[in-house]
């Protein structure tokens, strides 16, 4: 990783339960849990990933969607060149956070940030509530590019990290960020390093 052209840093933010932990983790180990292991406060992954002939080190930062965390947000969004905003798309609060989220982005970072708004559990089609319609209308109100994702199914993931890692690249074109800003890593693997789960999987009446 100490070779990587491209350094970007990426943040997972959105309400808790809507699965950004399980996004990040079919992302980098291609895993999933039915269990909702509430994440405290945040924790980060490293992906090296090669795009457009670019060695590219990804920093995910995965955040806590408990609102008693909402405050944090900033420490991990700012410096960030990407941010993902999810949401469920089986539940309308959960959409009212992300756009709570896009505010909030654009009110601290303006453009200085390419925001992506996603519709996870789409898996859950019967009891969907927001459409894919009034996702994407909103999404381009705000600037943002809007992704259809089953962390459970794999579905959407991949090509939605890739096509953010594109427009992160084709963004700093101009200005390269040094390789020697990357932490030590030296091999193309992953890793998990500080989400602190609960011991026990968090229970209905707490989310979703
Ligand atoms: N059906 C379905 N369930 C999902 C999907 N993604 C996540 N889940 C489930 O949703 C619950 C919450 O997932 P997490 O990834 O822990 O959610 P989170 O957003 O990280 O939650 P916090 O850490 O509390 O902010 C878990 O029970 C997951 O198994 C999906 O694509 N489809
Ligand atoms: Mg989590």
């Amino acid at each position: 990783m100490a070779d990587a052209d491209k350094s970007f840093k990426v943040v997972l933010l959105g309400e808790g339960c809507v699965g950004k932990t399980s996004i990040v983790l079919r992302y980098i180990q291609n895993t999933f849990n039915d269990k909702h292991l509430m994440t405290q406060h945040a924790g980060f992954f490293q992906k090296n990933i090669n795009i457009n002939g670019k060695r590219v080190c990804l920093t995910i930062w995965d955040t806590a969607g408990q609102e008693r965390f909402h405050a944090l947000g900033p420490i991990y969004y700012r410096g960030s060149q990407g941010a993902l905003v999810v949401y469920d798309i089986t539940d309308n609060d959960s959409f009212i956070k992300a756009k709570n989220w896009i505010k909030e982005l654009k009110t601290m970072l303006g453009n200085d940030i390419s925001l992506c708004i996603i519709g996870n559990k789409c898996d859950l089609e019967k009891t969907r509530v927001i459409t894919l319609a009034e996702a994407e209308a909103y999404a381009k109100s705000v600037g943002a590019i809007h992704y259809s994702t089953s962390a459970k199914l794999n579905k959407g993931i991949e090509d939605l990290f890739l096509d953010l890692t594109r427009r992160m690249l084709s963004n700093v074109s101009t200005s390269t960020i040094p390789s020697s800003s990357n932490t030590a890593q030296t091999t193309n693997r992953s890793e998990r390093i500080p989400i602190v789960p609960d011991n026990e999987p968090t229970t209905k009446p707490v989310c979703c």
